[in-house]
């Protein structure tokens, strides 16, 4: 495909009024992996497996380090960098080059099994009920594209335009790519507003004149402030209004909805016998929360952005309702992700080892830090008040009949 000559765009002159006024519209541009298809667990898995295969000296965790640095480039610009940071050019004798081809057909075949992120198709259908315009600009090259959107081709279907990596001399961190679909869509930069998950995508967004919003897949959040005019933790937390673009209508008002509020999600049913966690929810915060293993689950918590839910448990026969937090618990830095539901109900005795049946159906927030545990407990004992109040109406309510026998 033929690179885009991004010099044509800057001095555009607009052919009528209605061309000037669309060019100032606001219009979103998207990056693709790790803001709306799920890919990086499975690049993090192939890359470090073939990446310690040709270099066993190195450490898994310091692999997934350099593999989060390089997040966002173009397949052999990433390539290249994963081999100089880590030095597999000098020490090893590998080349940018061939561990692209040593990867490559490994996640070919793989594509396919990669998912929506949750929230992408709720925003995207918002967007075009609303009639913004909205394109991909995304490092991935054209063949690779078709691939991990099977599946999904009505999501790429919907865009009103699409820059791959190929179609760009330089990619991101460069501002090409953004450039390029900004003209693409007849907006103007400054009118497009830029969603991205990587470092290297939020500067390339900033550098071509767009706003920027991060929802970082990495987990130093730190190194996109400097590119982002916010940093949000998933796609359910996107305030658009607050970039001049119609704000979300489906999420439900508790009490006069000025403070609390419920976003109801698609129902997640999750069940798995009761695991012993950090052992500090009853003892520290006087909250107990019900763990479960998080392995055998991973499709249903992929399927949800780490964050605080509301839901239905049922356990011993009978059903309560609940809160639970999916996620690294930030108060508590945890370096493993944890499902911790607390169950509505007083209970006589412990369950550990018990079976625990779950339906998720709402979102409340995402996970915060707290200046003090006091804080903290008093968010958790707010977020059990919205579940207790908006656990009664529909359309939740109902959801509880999944958990009868
Ligand atoms: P851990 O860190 O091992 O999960 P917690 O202090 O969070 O320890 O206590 C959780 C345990 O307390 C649960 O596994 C369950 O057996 C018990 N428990 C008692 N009441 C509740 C409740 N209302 N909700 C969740 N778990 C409860
Ligand atoms: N941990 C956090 O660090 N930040 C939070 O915002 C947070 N919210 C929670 C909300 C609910 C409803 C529940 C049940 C737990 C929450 N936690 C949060 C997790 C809490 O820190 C954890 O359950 C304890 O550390 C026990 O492991
Ligand atoms: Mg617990």
């Amino acid at each position: 495909m033929d690179a885009i000559d991004v010099s044509r765009f800057a001095s555009r002159r607009f052919a009528s009024p209605l061309a000037a006024a669309r060019a100032m519209a606001p219009t979103v541009i998207l990056d693709l992996d790790g803001t709306l298809i799920n890919t990086e667990q499975l690049v993090d898995e192939i890359c470090t497996a073939v990446v310690l295969e040709i270099a066993p000296r190195l450490s898994p965790s310091v692999v997934h380090d350099a593999l989060e640095r390089v997040r966002g480039m173009r397949p052999l610009e990433a390539s290249r960098a994963l081999c100089a940071s880590l030095e597999l050019s000098t020490l090893e004798r590998v080349t940018g080059e061939a561990l692209l081809e040593r990867t490559s057909p490994l996640l070919d075949a793989r594509w396919r099994e990669v998912r929506l992120m949750p929230g992408a198709r709720r925003l995207l259908e918002h967007l075009r009920a609303r009639g913004v315009p909205f394109g991909l600009a995304t490092s991935t090259p054209a063949t690779y594209l078709k691939e991990k959107m099977r599946g999904h081709e009505d999501v790429l279907a919907m865009m009103d335009c699409v820059v791959t990596g190929c179609m760009v001399n330089r990619g991101k961190p460069d501002p090409e790519i953004f450039v390029a679909a900004s003209a693409k869509l007849g907006a103007e930069a400054s009118a497009c507003v830029v969603l991205e998950d990587t470092p290297v995508g939020c500067e390339a967004a900033r550098r071509a004149g767009c706003k920027t919003i991060a929802i970082p897949s990495i987990r130093d959040r730190k190194c996109f402030e400097a590119w982002s005019d916010v940093v949000l933790h998933s796609l359910y937390d996107l305030e658009l209004e607050k970039f001049g673009l119609p704000a979300f209508d489906d999420w439900l008002p508790v009490g006069d909805g000025s403070a609390d509020r419920v976003l109801p999600v698609p129902t997640i049913e999750m069940r798995g016998p009761v695991v012993k966690g950090f052992g500090r929810g009853s003892t520290q915060l006087g909250i107990p929360t019900a763990n479960l293993d998080i392995v055998p689950l991973k499709h249903q918590v992929d399927s949800l952005a780490p964050g605080i839910y509301l839901g239905f448990a049922s356990i011993r026969g009978e059903t309560h309702k609940m809160v639970m937090s999916i996620g690294w618990n930030p108060y508590f830095d945890n370096s493993k992700k944890t499902i911790e539901p607390w169950l509505l109900h007083e209970f006589e005795s412990d369950f550990y080892g018990e079976e625990l049946s779950l339906v998720v159906v709402g979102y409340i927030r995402p996970e915060a830090d707290f200046t003090t545990l006091e804080a903290l407990v008093e968010r958790i004992h707010r977020d059990a008040e919205v579940a207790r109040v908006v656990l009664e109406r529909e359309p939740f309510v109902g959801k509880r009949q999944m958990l009868m026998p």
